[in-house]
């Protein structure tokens, strides 16, 4: 979806939910749904707000394509079939479906967080056992690993607001650590707590973080830490913590790894274990920054 595509026009949002233009109006009248005016008195919709009223409001979407989603959503599975219909999928390489799934658990109103603690992770997880039996499952591992960036990439583009003042997080991988979906989790989800995200993804030198928090003027750094440690990386997490504390930032460690690496003694260091945990913070962060 282009910047323009971005906003929409009031009559662009009544087709795509499928109601009448004058039913969205009301809407707009009563509050429900933010509307903004553009340099020539033209009214638009922010994406992301009518993502919101869509989710609060549990609004069926007809013509996903009016909001820039390429694949149509789908039924919206039982929370219980969600995980295996998602496995499928991934295992099947079946990009529209495994797409269409998350995007309409999403837009039905589950949050980003519970979608990758809950259906993804355990897709992933599942995925991962596979070369156990087979060495073809590292193809159907990393294909599964590809179809989820585009989708954790769809979400964010999902709730994405163009301001440009607001909470900043950035964040990454550190070096050595190759994986990439975590981090991007975890940008998606400050994302929807109100943040402006910045990922450096994965083999991301944390040495270079505090520089880039200056720099952005970030209010919270998080590291995925998704392998064994690398030697010295507590070391090097403390100096960060104690140059980001003077800011003031907080620094977010989660992943396999990370429990080995918490600089001790350090008030700004945050050990959180979930997307769940993750997303409260960032909440809690953001508030305070309003
Ligand atoms: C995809 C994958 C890979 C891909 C990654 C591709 C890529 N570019 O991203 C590649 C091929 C690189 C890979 C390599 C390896 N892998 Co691998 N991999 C996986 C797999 C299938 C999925 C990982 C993933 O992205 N999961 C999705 C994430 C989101 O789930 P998660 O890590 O559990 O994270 C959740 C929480 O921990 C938390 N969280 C995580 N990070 C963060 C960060 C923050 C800030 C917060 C708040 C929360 C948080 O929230 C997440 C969502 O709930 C897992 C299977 C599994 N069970 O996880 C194996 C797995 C992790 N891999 C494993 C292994 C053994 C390897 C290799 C050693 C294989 C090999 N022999 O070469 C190498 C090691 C690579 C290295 N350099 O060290 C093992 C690890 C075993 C262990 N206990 O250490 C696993 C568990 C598979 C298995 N069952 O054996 N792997």
């Amino acid at each position: 979806m282009s910047a323009m595509q971005n906003l929409l026009t009031p009559r662009r949002l009544a087709d795509a939910i499928g109601v009448s233009e004058s039913s969205l109006r009301r809407w707009v009248d009563d509050g429900k749904i933010q509307m903004a005016r553009t340099a020539g008195g033209h009214r638009r919709i922010a994406l992301a707000d009518a993502v919101r009223f869509i989710r609060s409001a549990r609004m069926q979407v007809v013509r996903p394509e009016l909001l820039g989603l390429t694949q149509t959503p789908v039924g919206r599975e039982g929370a219980h079939a969600l995980p295996d219909a998602l496995y499928r999928a991934l295992h099947n390489g079946e990009d529209a479906v495994a797409r269409g799934l998350v995007i309409s658990a999403f837009l039905s109103g589950e949050s980003m967080a519970e979608l990758f603690d809950g259906p993804m992770r355990t897709a992933l997880a599942r995925i991962g056992d596979l070369w156990r039996h087979d060495p073809r499952g590292i193809l159907i591992e990393h294909r599964a690993v590809d179809i989820c960036i585009g989708i954790i990439n769809q979400l964010r583009t999902l709730v994405t607001t163009a301001e440009t003042s607001g909470p900043v997080a950035l964040g990454g991988s550190p070096a050595g650590d190759p994986y990439m979906v975590p981090s991007l989790m975890a940008c998606a989800v400050l994302a929807e707590a109100g943040f402006r995200a910045i990922n450096f993804g994965p083999d991301t030198p944390v040495e270079l973080l505090a520089g880039a928090a200056e720099e952005h003027n970030a209010s919270v750094v998080w590291l995925a830490i998704g392998v064994e440690p690398a030697a010295g990386l507590k070391d090097r997490l403390g100096d960060l913590a104690a140059r980001l504390v003077r800011r003031p930032a907080s620094l977010v460690l989660g992943g396999r790894g990370a429990r080995e690496v918490i600089p001790p003694e350090r008030p700004n260091v945050q050990h959180v274990q979930s997307m769940r945990d993750l997303s409260l913070f960032g909440r809690g962060v953001a508030a305070a920054c309003r």
